[in-house]
This record gives C-alpha cells, structure tokens and sequence, in this order.
C-alpha cells in the first residue's frame, strides 16, 4: 500500500496525512469510509458466539438488578430471551479470531503495524442501549455494522477522572460532549486514546470496534526486567571496588547511585534483549489455548504440501518480524526463534499469506532452514492445515 493514496476508508486523506493529523491526536469522523457496508455478521450470529466458552462476552443492561448492570459471558439460550426491550448492549471480544469475514476488515488497516492491532470487539445493542460515558487507554476505530448509533464525545480523561461507583464497569460521572454524530452503516469513527465517549443504539445497532493495544509504562518495566533477570546470574551484583573511606557511614552517597545507575543502563540498554522481550511479548495470543499444534515430521509436512493441502495462520496466533545484524527474529505467538538471513521473503510470506501452499513455498522447501521453520510453526500451532 502507498502511504500517499488517498484511502477511502480515512474520508480522502492518505495513511500518512491521518497518522500526522489525528493519530493519538483527535477524532476522525468518515462517512461511508466502506462504502454500502454489509455486515459480516448479524445479531443472532453474535449471540451465538456469545454462548461459546472459549469465547469473552459482556451484556450491559442499563436498568438491570442495579443500574449498569454487567453480566459475563458464556450465556445460555435463555438469557437473549428474557432481556428487556430496549437499553441493553451485548459485547463480544476477538470476533477475528472466530469469523474470518470479520477478520479480513483488518486488511484495511495495513498502514499500521498489526503487532498494534488487539482484535475487533462486535457490540449488539438493542434502542437505547449503551454502555455510559467511558474513556478507553486505546485507539479505536468505530465502525457501524447495521442500524444507526449516536456517539457523543467529550474531554480528555486520565486516571484522575471521576468516575461513578460501579464494581465492574468505569463509567465517567462527568461527560463534556464537545461533538455528536448519528453514525450509519458504513460510517466510522476514529477515536485517540482517552477521549470520552459515549455511544447510544438509535434503533437494533451493530458496531465493529477495531482496537489497538500499547502496553502500559508500568507493563513495559516489569515485564521487561522480568524477562531480563532470566539471564542474570546470581553473583552479578552491585560493586564498589576502590570505593573511597566515607565520612559518614549513614549517609548513602551519590557515587553509589552513579554505579546503581551504570548496572541498570548496562542491562536496560541492551537492544537485542529489549527486541527479543518486545516481540514476544506484543506475539503473546489474547487465547494461548487456542494455538496448539500438531506433531508433524518434516517429511510428513512435505507430503501433506504436496498433495494439495494449505497451510494458513491460526487467527489466534501473533506472528511478527525484525532483524538484528545480518540475521533475523521471528516472533511467533510469543516465542522467538534466531534465522539466517537468506529466509526474508520466506519470514515476510509466512507474516503476511493469507495461505501457503506447494506453489508459493516452493523454494523454501527446498531449503533445510526454511523447512524447519515452517514445521516448527506447524507443531507450534501458529500454522494450521486450512479446512481441518
Ligand atoms: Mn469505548
């Protein structure tokens, strides 16, 4: 994709016109950004997965046992039947993962790294329904599926905002809207991270939310110098060889800060650990039950290939890439693996594919590395046969 074509989707402004702009920054109303939208999915469907266990379900019922009640998912048949008219919204997590129409909207999304993508969150709602003034640490674009939603937004928030006294759900006890829009099918809207909002069903209402995910400050030091300390033996520790006679014993002095400081940039500022850290940890599935794999041999791989079968990304598997040196790390469903090289394309294909095949993995599997990798994905579960 050319980051200068104006995209359809972003209302005429390229990729990098909306990353410059409104990215992180301010929302982006497109009407008809997919134009005479049909929706992949409709609300029987979505219920339907709403009873599945593997799957994260959330009901919203305005006036419920208590005002904004929440209930969670799996649901029985039952529940959808014995709901109220109006003013409840049902919320299904990682559709992707279960629908692949839905999850081939993420094909127009390419002009960000899908390592930033979560999933796409489906949301029935019947008239009324809404799940109050809310703000997200997430970008999201909005995309109306079916009926029509109103969407009101409002003031910056932080963690600072006030918020109503609800156990499960963060509701703002204060909304400034600032702007509103009736949303149709087709038209979406693009939200920056921690601005309020507030969506209400005008009539029986579907709505694609494609959300993105940044892990927190507070995530990135944890998880990061948990994963570091792994290689950190025991006898490394703070030092003070040559340290001069203190004048007083109680006082801690700053050269001993300056070394501290020193340990900790030594460890921090390795680039091939933070990468190695970074990548497996931004692969990690939302399900990791639902990537397993097979024990296959490589022979037993080449022989399925070539008689027809396709190989294709399990929806529930991360897959990502970079280099280091003349070398290259795949990361795949939250482990890395060190390659040479000569497997690019082979790396960029297996990211990317919609399917791989005899045909356009032919050369790979002619080579021992490319081979290795792409069963190991196999008995990993990042890789599957299609239509198993
Ligand atoms: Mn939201």
């Amino acid at each position: 994709m050319n980051s200068d074509t104006p995209l359809q989707l972003l209302g005429g402004l390229t990729a990098r016109e909306f990353l410059r702009d409104y990215w992180q920054k301010k929302p982006l109303l497109v009407r008809q950004a997919f134009p005479d939208f049909e929706s992949p999915i409709d609300a029987d469907e979505l219920a339907g997965l709403s009873l599945e266990d593997e799957v994260e379900a959330r009901l919203v019922l305005e006036h419920g046992e208590r005002p904004w009640e929440l209930r969670r998912g799996p649901f029985a048949e039952d529940t959808f039947a014995n709901l109220p008219e109006r003013d409840w919204t049902l919320l299904v997590q990682a559709v992707d993962q279960f629908v692949p129409e839905v999850a081939e909207l993420l094909e127009h999304f390419r002009f960000l790294p899908s390592w930033r993508i979560d999933d796409v969150m489906v949301s029935f709602a019947a008239p009324g329904g809404s799940v109050g003034p809310h703000f997200d640490n997430y970008d999201v674009f909005l995309l109306q599926g079916h009926g029509k939603r109103n969407w009101k937004v409002g003031q910056m928030c932080d963690s600072d905002s006030a918020l109503l006294e609800h156990a499960d759900l963060r509701i703002l006890a204060d909304f400034e809207q600032s702007d509103q829009w009736t949303l149709e099918p087709g038209d979406m809207l693009y939200l920056p991270p921690r601005m309020a909002h507030y969506g209400v069903a005008e009539d029986d209402c579907l709505t694609y939310s494609v959300g993105f995910r940044a892990p927190s400050a507070a995530e990135v030091l944890t998880h990061f110098t948990d994963f570091l300390s792994q290689f950190l033996p025991d006898e490394e520790r703070y030092t003070d060889a040559d340290a001069q006679p203190v004048s007083d014993p109680h006082q801690i002095q700053h050269e001993a800060l300056d070394r501290l400081k020193g340990l900790l940039a030594e460890h921090m500022g390795d680039e091939r650990l933070l990468l190695t850290w970074f990548g497996q940890f931004m692969t990690e599935p939302r399900y990791p039950e639902l990537v397993s794999g097979e024990a296959l041999t490589e022979a037993e791989l080449l022989d399925s290939l070539e008689n027809g079968a396709i190989l294709i990304r399990n929806p529930s598997a991360r897959l990502a890439w970079s280099e280091v040196d003349d070398n290259l790390l795949l990361f795949a469903s939250g482990q890395s693996r060190l390659l040479p090289g000569h497997l690019r394309e082979l790396l960029k294909l297996i990211c990317a594919a919609d399917a791989l095949h005899i045909e356009n993995l032919a050369q790979w599997l002619n080579d021992e590395d490319g081979l290795m990798l792409i069963s190991q994905l196999v008995q990993q579960g990042s890789l599957g046969f299609a239509n198993e």
